[in-house]
């Protein structure tokens, strides 16, 4: 078991995605993350375990991204490596044989059509352990309103890459913490700064996706 739980995060860590990938070239002809997720389920391992696998690759990958020893296109390729085994558990977690922490809402607010950066810190946070629900961008305060009310004890993650939209973030978090105080919010995006977190009331400011995975599991319901 201990020995699945390792090849998996190793191939996460790498973003060696399948056996056909050319990333990363020491890794040429190994097999991948799909191959390893396919044959451990075959072989009767419990899901769990893959599960266990996706959440250390990514600890440690994201670890290095905070130390500045990979850059984004490591965490890219390492979240396809993960999608990989995600795509061999999806049937455990719908139907609840794999357990997820909690679920994460994440968004780019209104007015802001950015999303790369939302996208990757939900591809950390779901590798994590995390349900995420991706209601995309310029997503309005409603919108976020909603998702609670439809996701009871859910996190709110907002990301915001304008300074203009940086007005209609604190308007959503000052919304959400008026009609729903004990949700968490996080927020995050190149002009968001802790001051400003402090000014608009929300709960976590994370400059990097890692960050905000330690806030949730400190922060867990
Ligand atoms: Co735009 N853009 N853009 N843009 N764009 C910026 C942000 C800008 C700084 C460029 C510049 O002028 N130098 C500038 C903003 C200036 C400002 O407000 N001060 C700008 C502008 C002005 C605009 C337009 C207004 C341009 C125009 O049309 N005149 C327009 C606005 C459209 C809109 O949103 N309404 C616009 C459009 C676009 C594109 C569509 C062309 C494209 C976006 C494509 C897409 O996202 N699908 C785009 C891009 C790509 C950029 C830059 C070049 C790159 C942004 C990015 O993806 N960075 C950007 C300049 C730059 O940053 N060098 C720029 C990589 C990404 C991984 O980083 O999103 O910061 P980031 O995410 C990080 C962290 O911030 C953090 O984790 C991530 C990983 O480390 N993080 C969180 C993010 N969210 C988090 C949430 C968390 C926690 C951490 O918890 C919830």
């Amino acid at each position: 078991m201990q020995e699945i739980i390792e090849k998996i995060a190793l191939g996460v860590e790498k973003g060696k995605i399948s056996k056909a990938s050319p990333y990363p070239p020491e890794m040429a002809g190994e097999d991948g993350a799909e191959e390893i997720a396919a044959e451990a389920l075959r072989n009767g391992i419990a899901p769990d375990s893959l599960m266990t696998g996706c959440m250390l690759g990514m600890e440690r990958i994201g670890k290095d991204f905070e130390e500045e020893l990979v850059f984004i296109p490591n965490l890219v390729l390492a979240a396809e490596a993960m999608n990989a085994v995600m795509k061999h558990l999806k049937p455990f977690l719908d139907s609840g044989q794999v357990k997820q922490k909690g679920t994460f809402v994440i968004g780019t607010v209104a007015g802001d059509l950015h999303d790369i950066g939302k996208n990757l810190v939900a591809m950390v946070i779901r590798g994590s352990g995390y349900k995420i629900v991706d209601l995309g961008v310029d997503v309005s305060t409603e919108k976020f309103l909603e998702a609670i009310k439809e996701h009871p004890g859910c996190f709110i993650g907002m990301s915001a890459l304008l300074t203009t939209t940086m007005e209609n973030m604190e308007k959503s978090v000052k919304a959400i913490k008026e009609a729903s105080p004990e949700t968490k919010v996080l927020i995050g995006g190149a002009p968001v700064s802790e001051s400003f977190r402090a000014r608009c009331g929300a709960d976590f400011y994370s400059p990097i996706a890692q960050q905000a995975v330690t806030f949730l599991n400190e922060n867990l319901p």
